[in-house]
């Protein structure tokens, strides 16, 4: 290598440790590299793949998670439903092992949604599974075990909104058909919450975190969110707090959510925060258009599509946490199990140039995105491509990585080089194609530098 050749991979390599180095230590409030939040971290970023599931009393109607707002059901009416949910289908183990066959590394489940219905055993209420329903037995315990059993974290999805609770007022934006009395100590709600909020990080072993929900319901109450993530990491010092409030993460957050838009776009409407550098970033998405069984919503994703999403989301420092409605007995519709099966057997062959990786130094492109790996340590990196476009036959990467060595992923065959005015061109031959992703992993010949 020439030293004006070395120079330039330097730079590249630069650019590399800028875009690539662990989430963790980073920003002013970032945790000591050593401590378990900052591991927790770096686990939930090399992680990449989790499953969201939506699960609660709505699904018994078969519209959503939504259903009690958008179909205006009084308190009195949605109290009807509880005693009509006994998922005699449900098998945790099989949830368990289905997320393991998909490649997924954890599992988001709703322990409580905007209805206020616990979907777990809480001593704060009688509106909960076990007191409520004729199953009278704790879902989340059982997913906690059949998750532990088959290595993957689950986390849990709590609404900070409450249609039900009748200290959740002044009432906010949404929910306002519930029939409520005017009136209620919002102090006990608070109260309330964070010792449902509690009771997750408490009866349920080790958890990956809690996920919340809501907060732009009454953005202007007093949440108290810095006592509850402290709390939170007080019980459970490798558990991370997020939350889905739309806006710049908040002190004490660990990780940074997009709802149904990858980090940085904002299709639908309401994710105007820009990625921050300073968390890990995770994308939910649904795999059809709702979260909550809905009977009607057959509009689901190809797995082509599921793939580029997860690929996008990592090409962009993100996790994709991808959701399933299951039914209101407790089976996954096979769509949505079929799709999952799909997603495995992909990541079982390209998981390498997913799992553990961080975004590329080469910003998404329109012919696809980037990841990489060994960005630190004194080993030699690799660049993923990952060419998403099909017709894309040629693929032009920044000068400096003229000396690294372009192989196919799992190939043996270097692709042709080409040294042109606006930097290196690779040309992908035909047969390095592949189904949904031509993945091609550059070598890059320079060691990094020592953390
Ligand atoms: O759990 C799933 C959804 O039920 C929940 N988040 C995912 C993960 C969700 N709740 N609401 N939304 C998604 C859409 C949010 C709409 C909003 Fe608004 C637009 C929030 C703030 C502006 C509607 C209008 C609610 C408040 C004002």
């Amino acid at each position: 290598m020439s030293t004006r050749d070395r120079l330039a991979a330097g730079a590249l390599l630069a650019a590399i440790v800028a875009t690539t180095v662990a989430g963790a230590a980073r920003g002013q409030d970032a945790p000591a590299p050593e401590s378990p939040n900052a591991a927790a971290r770096r686990a939930f970023e090399d992680a990449k793949f989790g499953l969201f599931v939506h699960w609660g009393v709505y699904s018994l109607l078969g519209k959503g998670e939504w259903v009690m707002n958008n179909d205006k059901i009084p308190v009195a009416e949605y109290r009807k439903l509880p005693p009509q949910f006994n998922p005699t289908k449900f098998d945790a183990e099989e949830w368990a092992k289905l997320a393991r066959s998909a490649g997924v590394r954890y599992v988001t489940v709703t322990a409580k949604h905007h209805d206020g219905f616990a979907m777990f055993d809480s001593k704060l209420t009688d509106y909960d599974v076990v007191d409520a329903t004729p199953y009278a037995k704790d879902p989340l315990r059982a997913l906690a075990d059949a998750c532990r059993k088959n290595r993957i974290k689950l986390f849990f999805y709590y609404s900070l909104l409450d249609w039900h609770h009748p200290d959740y007022f002044p009432l906010g934006k949404t929910g306002r058909s519930a029939g409520r009395e005017p009136g209620g100590d919002w102090s006990r709600y608070v109260a309330y919450y964070q010792g449902q909020v509690r009771e997750l990080c408490t009866n349920y072993g080790e958890i990956g975190g809690i996920w919340f929900d809501g907060w732009w319901d009454a953005p202007d109450a007093a949440w108290d969110l810095e006592g509850t993530y402290r709390l939170i990491h007080e019980l459970q010092p490798g558990a991370l707090a997020g939350n889905n409030h739309h806006v710049a993460p908040f002190p004490g957050e660990d990780f940074q959510m997009f709802e149904q838009d990858l980090p940085g776009e904002n299709s639908a409407g309401f994710n105007k925060a820009e990625a921050t550098a300073a968390l890990p970033l995770e994308t939910c998405l649904t795999m059809n258009r709702s979260w909550g069984y809905d009977s009607g919503d057959r509009a689901y994703k190809s797995p082509e599509e599921l793939v580029h999403a997860l690929v996008g989301a990592a090409g962009r420092g993100a996790n994709l946490l991808l959701n399933v409605g299951p039914k209101p007995d407790g089976t996954i519709p096979p769509e949505a199990a079929e799709r999952l099966l799909a997603l495995g057997r992909w990541l079982e062959a390209n998981g390498k140039a997913v799992y553990g990786t961080r975004k590329g130094p080469i910003p998404p492109q329109p012919w696809g995105v980037t990841t990489s790996r060994g960005t630190s340590g004194g080993r030699a990196p690799t660049i993923y491509l990952h060419v998403l476009k099909p017709d894309a036959k040629e693929v032009v990467l920044p000068e400096a990585l003229a000396e690294a060595v372009a192989l196919p992923l799992g190939g043996t065959t270097p692709l042709k080089k080409e040294i042109v005015p606006e930097g290196v061109k690779l040309t992908i031959p035909d047969d390095a194609r592949a189904p949904y992703d031509t993945i091609i992993a550059v070598d890059v010949p320079v060691p990094m530098p020592r953390d």
